[in-house]
């Protein structure tokens, strides 16, 4: 049985029926861990995978980090490190160590450094840790246009030139803002159906979770709409449902 990280995350989107990847960005909150944890308890069933950011991977320690991914793992899902790693080799070995070693499942990179002697470093461990790298390609934000959509000398644009660089480097997924539903269709024609596209900014951004999913994207990182909602379980249930497509 294939234990990749595509698998691992396609089983748990099958067994959950969602394709959510639930972006745990809690702020104003001095029990961190006990928060993350009881917001992981309510949503799992309507999720796939979780992803921790830097509101919690700076304030919590190597246990507390280790601990919640250990409690999402036992609830099926995955565990994806969002640091969007931008160095050179030996610190980003230093850093996908520590979160592969804290029982993340995937990191997210950014393909702007390049490989040698910047990304091969991360690459290389994923492959060692049977983990996933997923390669910023055309971000959320309204400037994403200003870095992602410039046109370089060879007349390729900055996000086709990661698009190339994700299938020369085999990363496992990219990520595709859901506010650009046209980038993402242009992406999914481009990139072999074995790399996942993660698309955020649902919801709070202005990104609609079901457009996203029609344009081509295999899964919705959602934060706020979720995390500050009256009714968390219930809005994960709703977006869920709303965008669940079948895995194939
Ligand atoms: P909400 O806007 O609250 O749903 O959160 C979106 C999450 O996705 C945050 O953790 C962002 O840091 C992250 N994100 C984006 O919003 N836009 C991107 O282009 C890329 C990411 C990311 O890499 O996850």
């Amino acid at each position: 049985m294939d234990s990749s990280f595509r698998n691992r995350i396609l089983e748990s989107a099958k067994k959950h029926h969602s394709r959510i990847v639930f972006a745990l960005d809690i702020v104003n909150d001095k029990q961190l861990q006990k928060r993350a944890i009881d917001l992981i308890e309510k949503v799992a069933p309507y999720i796939s995978a979780v992803k921790m950011n830097f509101h919690l991977l700076l304030p919590l320690s190597f246990d507390d980090i280790s601990k919640i991914n250990k409690f999402a793992h036992n609830k099926g899902l995955q565990t994806i490190a969002d640091i969007k790693l931008n160095d050179i080799g030996s610190t980003n070995e230093a850093a996908t160590s520590i979160l592969f070693d804290e029982g993340f499942d995937a990191i997210i990179a950014n393909p702007f450094v390049g490989y040698d002697g910047a990304l091969d470093s991360v690459f290389t461990l994923a492959k060692k840790w049977n983990n996933a790298v997923i390669l910023l390609t055309y971000m959320s934000h309204p400037a994403a246009k200003d870095g992602y959509g410039l046109m370089l000398k060879s007349k390729k644009r900055v996000f086709e030139e990661f698009v190339a660089r994700a299938i020369a480097w085999k990363a496992d997924g990219v990520v595709v803002g859901a506010t650009s539903p046209e980038k993402i269709a242009e992406i999914r024609k481009k990139l072999p159906k074995k790399i996942l596209i993660f698309s955020p900014g649902v919801g709070a951004q202005g990104g609609d979770a079901k457009k996203s999913i029609d344009a081509g994207s295999d899964f919705l990182i959602v934060g706020r709409t979720i995390i500050e909602a009256d009714d968390p379980k219930g809005t994960a249930k709703r977006i869920c449902r709303d965008s669940w497509l079948p895995v194939s």
